[in-house]
């Protein structure tokens, strides 16, 4: 370990690193940070200790809570979350001769839907609308909206119009979400911000050069901007470092076309993200201030791991990998599990020995599972000829206050994520 990793290192302050964790609803992002506050606080070699809310003004992640449901008999996950939340954690890293690194972690709780409005801020309305149009050709869900689209009048911009359009757009994105889908722009009509909705959320997707067709265009530019003062904004932004969770397993089991949607989506994150790193060159204190230019690290990492043996989750990584393009000094894929509830053993199906695990359900007790083969790249027809079974829920490992929880691959994603801190 370098005993001092910047200048600011010799000043007698705590400085604050901000960690994004962001994934879809159930990706796994509550899992996550309860798991990694649990194992830094059980840590001997550093002092870790939950930091004080102050006057801060975002929520507070409430670890008590989802580690005291861990510690239950039965153990329970941790409740679902519908909010951003913040876990502040205060490190003190002994380093002798000198006196301890001061770091506060701040782990944010982001939600995916939000992460997918990163892609809008490198496209305009016309080039947005025409790809989102043209990927809901194929739905029929989006029968409706499209006769709504093509049926619109030339030449007014009326706002009762343009209101029907915007619920009605929303209410098709609420039922692709439903159908398994994950591409779904803008994702603050999904996951609204807090208070009353400003007028240019109504929005929706529309070709042609009318006046309707300019006040959407503007309302697009006004979302837009809103993303870009949020990423900038204290609260909610100046993300050093991001995880994105994806439950990939989940994606496979849906079938192919959930499955190319999700990947869709995933990739899409990933080049905006590439996009808008700060090269190298860029001094640090720059890079903040350029929007997403301080992230500086992103790991893409697929969650569950644990549902799937040894042997798979290297091609879990790579599949991840191959997604999201992902591989190097600044970003990582990974497979983890933040919670482990399942052992590896080997099972006999249809006289094949097969490597499977087995873990416990609530009702059920032991239980054996092997979803199938994970392909390393991205699968083509002949991989969707066998499904892909439904993983089980298992429940959690009974966890007494003040222990590790087991996991798969914390450590790496600690690793990496803190490798100039730690
Ligand atoms: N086996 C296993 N299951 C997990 C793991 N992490 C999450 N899960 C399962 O996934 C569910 C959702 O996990 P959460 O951590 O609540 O996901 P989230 O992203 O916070 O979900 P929302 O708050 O609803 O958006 C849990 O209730 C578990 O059933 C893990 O590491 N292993
Ligand atoms: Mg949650």
């Amino acid at each position: 370990m370098a005993l001092i990793h910047s200048p600011r290192d010799l000043l007698p302050i705590r400085h604050t690193l901000r960690i994004g964790v962001t994934g879809l609803a159930r990706a796994g992002k509550t899992a996550l940070l309860t798991s990694l506050a649990a194992n830094l606080l059980a840590r001997r070699d550093i002092a870790v200790r939950v930091a004080p809310a102050g006057a801060d003004s975002l929520p507070r992640f409430d670890v008590a809570a989802h580690r005291a449901a861990l510690a239950a008999d039965p153990p329970r996950w941790p409740a679902r979350t519908d909010s951003v939340s913040l876990l502040a954690l205060d490190l003190d890293i002994p380093r002798p001769p000198l006196p301890p690194r001061k770091v506060r972690l701040e782990l944010l709780d982001y939600p995916g839907e939000w992460l997918l409005d990163l892609p809008l801020l490198a496209q305009d309305y016309g080039s947005w609308s025409a790809a989102t149009l043209k990927r809901l050709e194929r739905r029929a869900e989006a029968d409706g909206f499209r006769a709504f689209v093509h049926g619109l009048p030339a030449g007014t911009a009326d706002e009762t119009l343009a209101g029907t359009g915007a619920a009605l757009y929303a209410d098709l994105l609420r039922r692709l979400r439903d159908g398994g889908l994950t591409l779904l722009q803008p994702g603050r009509l999904l996951m609204p911000p807090p208070g009353p909705a400003p007028p240019w959320l109504a929005l929706f997707p529309m070709v042609g050069s009318g006046p309707l067709a300019a006040l959407m265009a503007r309302r697009y530019a006004a979302y837009v901007a809103a993303v870009r003062r949020d990423l900038a904004a204290p609260g909610l932004g100046r993300i050093d470092r991001l995880v994105v969770l994806a439950d990939i397993l989940t994606a496979l089991h849906a079938g192919p076309a959930a499955f190319d949607d999700a990947a869709a989506a995933l990739s899409a994150v990933a080049a905006a993200l590439r996009w808008r790193r700060a090269p190298a060159f860029v001094p640090g204190w720059l890079a903040g201030l350029l929007p997403l230019g301080g992230i500086g690290r992103v790991a893409f990492v697929a969650s569950k791991a644990d549902h799937v043996a040894e042997r798979q989750r290297g091609n879990l990584a790579a599949l991840v990998g191959a997604i999201t393009g992902a591989q190097s000094a600044r970003s990582v894929h990974l497979a983890i599990a933040a919670m482990r509830c399942t052992e590896d053993f080997v099972w006999t199906l249809e006289g094949r020995p097969v490597s499977a695990v087995r873990g416990r359900v609530a009702g059920q007790g032991l239980v054996g599972s092997y979803p199938g083969e994970i392909p390393d790249k991205i699968p083509g027809a002949d991989f969707w000829v066998h499904p892909f079974l439904q993983i089980p829920d298992f429940e959690p490992v009974r966890l007494p206050e003040g222990q590790r929880v087991p996991n798969i691959n914390l450590d790496r994603l600690i690793g990496f994520l803190l490798e100039d801190v730690l």
